[in-house]
């Protein structure tokens, strides 16, 4: 049974078993979560990063897709980079973002992870309506079998926050 929890903060002050990171394709960092992961986290996560671009992802980590890394300095002991979809008006692309939250709870299980940090992934530079990406992450978790225990939503503001308590009920 796995329980669904929100968080109002800064995903980079939790401890958790696993902390999920909104990163692009190249693995090699960005703005929004990604940059405030890998500031705090240091940087043994990016070297990690650069190690999988080399092996696994020649071509760069695909859209929907999950990996694992260090947790560096933060409080965890992995960080799940998934990479979410561009919001596009013109085609839905919904399947690939609640991929995004399958394929990393796949990964937390293959770790054995217990409690898993979630942000609001595409909500930010890739503009994905805050309501309909709550319904899609709150709708995957809850139908997807996993061994993960908590899974913890943590929204940055209060609008994210809010759209995600609607979702749970
Ligand atoms: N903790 C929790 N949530 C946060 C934090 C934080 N520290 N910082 C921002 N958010 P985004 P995306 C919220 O843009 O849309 C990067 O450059 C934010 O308010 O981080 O998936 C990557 O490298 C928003 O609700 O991720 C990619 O290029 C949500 O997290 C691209 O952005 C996601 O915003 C990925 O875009």
């Amino acid at each position: 049974m796995t329980t669904l929890t929100l968080v109002q903060g800064d995903i980079t002050r939790q401890s958790a078993d696993a902390i999920v990171n909104a990163a692009n394709s190249s693995l090699l960092g960005g703005g929004g979560v990604d940059g405030a992961i890998h500031r705090r986290g240091g940087p043994a996560i990016l070297e990690e990063c650069r190690a999988l671009r080399a092996s696994r992802y020649r071509n760069g980590l695909p859209t929907g897709r999950a990996v694992a890394t260090t947790a560096g300095a933060l409080d965890a002991r992995w960080v799940i980079h998934t990479v979410g979809p561009v919001y596009s008006a013109g085609e839905d692309r919904s399947e690939l973002l609640a991929s995004c939250y399958r394929e990393s709870l796949r990964v937390a299980d293959e770790l054995g992870a217990r409690t898993v940090a979630f942000p609001a992934v595409s909500t930010g530079v890739y503009r994905w309506p805050m309501e309909d990406a709550a319904r899609i992450a709150v709708e995957t978790v809850r139908n997807t079998a996993t061994a993960v225990e908590e899974v913890r939503f943590v929204l940055f503001d209060d609008r994210a926050y809010e759209a995600f308590a609607r979702q749970l009920g």
